[in-house]
């Protein structure tokens, strides 16, 4: 609009200049001067307020039904693309095309090499920044004989992947059944980030996620550039004896769910506590990784089994915590809002509980964090997801429904 009133109006205004300019030659030159001067307002820009934003009132928006087990929603990178694809627990991964309609054949369905049940199953999906140029995915699932498979797939056409394509590139031996992680994404810096769970049983028994010498209970950093991967040269503990060059963080318990901020790289990762205490931790953008997120030493701030741990100022601990009151159980970590449909959402980062159907949002407001509970839902909240645009959804588990977070005062 504001563009359509410049282009139209400078030849005007030049129009007049020039009569007004032809008019006055033959008058003095100080008049001209003046003339011009009392014309320039009119040429300034023409300013725009934009209304003030309304506090929001967010509402969950149905788009979509008939999931089962839903746990991951994301999207491809390419701007142009707005579907939304949704991982099924028990190894299918469905499209949500751009007018709502599920899309009836799987985008691919690895069922028959999945071992489901618990926190087992598909449990995490990440699209290359070049997608649209190599059709290439990445998947984390739990295989029939409990292995951690973190493979590569490759699209054969736009609504279907090649099944046939699987590249393994890491396989993991799980202790336990729970405690996958699973969490799959590429950081800005074209790396992918893989986030695993403690290997499992309760209190972290054998100690996994604060030996560097394991990849259980830690956030990996792979260069997938070239099969299976490669380690990149700047992960903290790269050619380091007894120490695993991929692990990026570790510390970590069960870190369910993880994001970036797609506006300035920061990472949050929810990690889901023992028996007491649900934790978020941040790791800003310029973090050169390394960080020990304190499990098992520590749940959440709290001393959790202390022994063989060093002193509270060698762990990273959480921005925000909460305990298993209300019928709290379980954290999913969900996304800072960065679309552009809901102007005064943004900067908010959204999270649930698993157990509770308690929907929050977290922000720093003058250097604390504040979390505002926007609703306790009905829902088994398992996983929250963007689109291409930076919109963000989360999943009811129960029910296989598919919610958009919406605005509905602006
Ligand atoms: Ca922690």
């Amino acid at each position: 609009m504001i563009k359509w009133i410049k282009a139209n109006r400078i030849p005007i205004l030049i129009g007049v200049a020039d009569v007004a300019l032809a008019a006055m030659l033959a008058i003095a030159v100080g008049t001209l001067a003046m003339h011009k001067q009392t014309q320039e307002p009119a040429t300034a820009p023409v300013k725009v307020e934009k209304p003030a934003l309304k506090p929001p009132v967010v509402e969950l928006k149905p788009i979509a039904s008939g999931f089962s087990q839903p746990v991951v929603i994301t999207a491809t990178p390419a701007k142009n693309d707005k579907r939304i694809f949704i991982v099924e627990q028990g190894g299918a991964i469905r499209i949500i095309q751009a007018d709502g309609t599920v899309v009836s054949q799987p985008f691919l369905d690895i069922s028959s090499k999945v071992l489901k049940g618990g926190e087992m199953g598909l449990l995490g999906l990440a699209f290359s920044p070049n997608y649209a140029k190599d059709g290439n995915f990445f998947i984390n699932y739990i295989d029939k004989s409990r292995n951690t498979i973190i493979a590569r797939y490759h699209g054969t056409s736009a609504d279907q992947a090649d099944p046939a394509s699987e590249q393994v590139i890491l396989s993991l031996a799980q202790p336990y059944d729970n405690h996958n992680g699973g969490a799959l994404l590429f950081g800005r810096d074209g790396q992918l980030y893989a986030a695993l769970g403690d290997g499992g049983s309760g209190g972290d028994p054998q100690n996994r996620a604060q030996d560097l010498n394991s990849l259980f209970g830690k956030l990996l950093r792979l260069d997938v550039s070239q099969l299976p991967y490669r380690i990149p040269s700047n992960n903290p503990f790269a050619n380091q004896n007894g120490k695993k060059g991929e692990i990026w963080d570790y510390g970590l318990r069960n870190p369910w769910r993880i994001s970036f901020d797609r506006k300035n790289g920061d990472l949050y990762i929810a990690d889901v506590g023992q028996g007491a205490i649900e934790e978020i931790d941040l790791e800003t953008t310029d973090s050169k990784g390394g960080i020990n997120y304190g499990w098992r030493c520590f749940e959440g701030s709290k001393d959790f089994n202390i022994s063989g741990c060093q002193s509270r100022d060698s762990y990273a601990f959480p921005i925000l915590e909460y305990d298993h009151s209300e019928e709290r159980c379980s954290v999913t970590g969900g996304y800072v809002y960065r679309g552009k449909e809901y102007p005064a959402l943004d900067g908010k980062y959204f999270y649930g509980d698993f157990c509770s159907g308690q929907l929050y949002t977290a922000e720093k407001v003058e250097s604390q964090w504040q979390t505002t509970l926007i609703t306790k839902t009905p829902y088994r909240i398992s996983t929250f997801g963007e689109d291409s645009q930076g919109e963000v959804y989360l999943a009811n588990y129960a029910t296989g429904d598919i919610y958009q977070i919406q605005d509905s005062a602006n």
